[in-house]
């Protein structure tokens, strides 16, 4: 088939190279130029393992070429949407999508199958089918097809959870689901569920909330176990002994592009909303200032003024062994801190610009707070790093240092024992 991918990110660029080796021939748009060059060249702007070797292998097969020509999309007989729905002032900001749509308008042909694989608002692909069916005066169900087939991979695995994970497929009318499945089903070798639009934008919103919503406990528990003298991770542990409790790993907090925004996505178009999934929100949104407040304590344990201090933080990626900060966490710790202190140094050895030798930058700090679980942080030797330190103050946000390392003022989050 002759198939478009329309925003090549995270999402479009990996599922443009599956549909492409899988045999079809793809044509990949995206409004940025730089983009659009680099992937033609055989490059990628996305780290995520065996890209470019996949790129490579269908540029030179010419079953893949990038374009911001929306003329290049004639002829196309599906269109695979998958652009940023990102928020704005706390509102979902859907124009990337609608603009998306606005360019499929412009070259839709009869018989063609539309597929939204952005994350979206519950009743969004319904709108989007009304407005396409506006501005081509053509028929949903009877002229062209749309449905709902949400992303659900997560980053660092994307070839394979884009083959082996189960996928939701919604379609507008019953013929746009059975067109979808039977594109999809050229590289995926899960199960494919079949149900409506709004029931497919639903289940995958429920996912991440359902994830966003027991991390939030698991921070609350945390915090409760400062006040009780208790060290969470055990007390996790042993719940967890128990058949039916998966209490999830409490921490700095919850980034990412998807966990910190699906949930308002699952309540925009609500009526009425109940509370516990915006309190949920609101607690993960809170731990980077408990953090902050631990740093501080500590700081005035060790007689060290906040407006002297040098603080390290380990770790910019939103979470261990990836490069991507987006709604990171440690950036909003920074934000935090940044006035409160002298200055603030950062090494992450995924994130571009901090090349420096971990010694460089520790050496005359006042603390050190580990905000991402990077493998590269479980190991480190505690005694070599006091050793350059001025003040030897260790914030765990991640709960990697599970023994405190003598000679360290050590706090922790959920580390009421200490
Ligand atoms: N985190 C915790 N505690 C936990 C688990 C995660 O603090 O117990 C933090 C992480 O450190 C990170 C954030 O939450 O900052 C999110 O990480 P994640 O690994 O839970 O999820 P993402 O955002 O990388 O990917 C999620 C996945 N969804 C689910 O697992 C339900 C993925 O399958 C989705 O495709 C992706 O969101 C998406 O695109 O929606």
């Amino acid at each position: 088939m002759r198939i478009a991918v329309l925003g090549l990110g995270y999402i479009g660029l990996p599922t443009a190279i599956m549909f492409a080796s899988s045999g079809h021939d793809v044509i990949g748009y995206d409004i940025k130029p730089e983009v659009v060059d680099k992937i033609n060249a055989g490059t990628s702007h996305i780290i995520e393992p065996e890209i470019e070797e996949r790129l490579r292998s269908v540029l030179a097969k010419g079953k893949l070429r990038a374009t911001t020509r929306v003329e290049d999309l004639r002829g196309s007989e599906a269109f695979i949407i998958c652009v940023q729905t990102p928020l704005k002032d706390g509102k979902p900001d859907l124009s990337y999508l609608e603009r998306a749509i606005r360019t499929v308008a412009e070259v839709l042909e009869e018989g063609a199958l539309v597929i939204i694989e952005s994350t979206v608002p519950p009743g969004t692909t319904e709108k989007m089918a009304r407005l396409l069916e506006n501005l081509t005066n053509l028929k949903e169900g009877k002229d062209f097809y749309v449905a709902h087939a949400p992303e659900r991979v997560m980053p660092g695995r994307i070839f394979k959870e884009l083959v082996y994970n189960s996928r939701i497929i919604g379609g507008v009318s019953e013929k746009a689901s059975k067109l979808a499945e039977n594109l999809y089903r050229s590289f995926v070798k899960g199960e494919i569920f079949i149900t409506t639009a709004t029931t497919a934008e639903m289940v995958k919103l429920m996912e991440n909330t359902f994830r966003d919503v027991n991390i939030a406990l698991a921070n609350e528990f945390a915090l409760l176990a400062h006040q009780y003298g208790v060290n969470v991770f055990e007390a996790i542990e042993l719940a967890n002994t128990h058949p039916r409790v998966n209490i999830h790993v409490p921490g700095i907090g919850v980034g990412g592009h998807c966990l910190p925004k699906d949930p308002y996505l699952l309540l925009a178009n609500a009526k009425e909303e109940f509370g516990l999934i915006r309190m949920a929100r609101r607690i993960n949104e809170s731990m980077p200032k408990f953090v902050a407040d631990l740093l501080l304590e500590a700081l005035n344990e060790a007689n060290v003024e906040p407006s002297s201090a040098i603080i390290v933080v380990l770790g910019l990626a939103y979470k261990g062994g990836t490069d991507d900060v987006r709604n990171s966490p440690a950036l909003k710790f920074i934000e935090i801190i940044r006035n409160l202190v002298s200055e603030v140094r950062t090494y992450d050895p995924y994130v571009d610009g901090t090349h420096k030798s971990l010694e460089e930058v520790v050496k005359g700090a006042d603390a050190i707070v580990i905000a991402t679980d990077h493998p590269e942080f479980k190991n480190l030797n505690w005694d070599e790093i006091k050793k350059f330190l001025r003040t030897p103050i260790l914030i765990d946000g991640r709960n990697i240092v599970r023994k405190p390392p003598s000679g360290f003022i050590f706090k922790g989050i959920g580390r009421g024992d200490i």
